[in-house]
């Protein structure tokens, strides 16, 4: 009688890695809604230098037609200053502005006359305010209403 060994054969089970698929649902947050995209800056734009001193306003642009312009104040003063617009369409008044900084004010410049003044404290009856027109109309001289108004 022969003995037989039976050699079992370990069967190595193999722990199958469970690959936890995570199948993430992928959310859309596409739609924000009213996204508004800034207009580029150089189309259409024009840009018109506004030097803010103490206390005169110099705008780099004398004739201007309608359309859309940034002005860019800059003070080159010694106290806080602002840009301000006003005239046809309503008011534009920047933000204001430390010696020495500069802001941009976007306008819409329709046809007519506008005032361009610094609405900080008495700067306008310093002296800080012109007037632009806007549209084919030709300026008129500048002549200052009275003669003789401190240099
Ligand atoms: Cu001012």
């Amino acid at each position: 009688m022969t003995t037989r060994t039976r050699n079992r054969v370990a069967l190595g089970l193999a722990a199958g890695g469970l690959t936890a698929v995570l199948a993430a649902c992928g959310g859309g947050d596409g739609d924000g809604g009213g996204s508004t995209t800034p207009p580029p800056a150089q189309n259409g734009v024009t840009k018109v230098d506004a030097d803010l001193a103490d206390f005169r306003i110099t705008l780099s642009e004398k004739t201007f037609e309608p359309g859309v312009y940034d002005f860019v104040a800059k003070n080159t003063g010694g106290h806080d200053h602002a840009l301000e617009i006003e005239g046809p369409g309503g008011e534009n008044r920047s933000e204001t502005v430390e010696p020495g900084a500069s802001t941009t004010l976007r306008v819409t410049l329709k046809s007519g006359t506008y005032e361009v003044y610094c609405p900080v404290d008495g700067h306008k009856d310093q002296g800080m305010k012109t007037e632009i027109t806007v549209g084919g109309a030709e300026a008129p001289t500048n002549e200052p209403p009275s003669p003789g108004t401190g240099y």
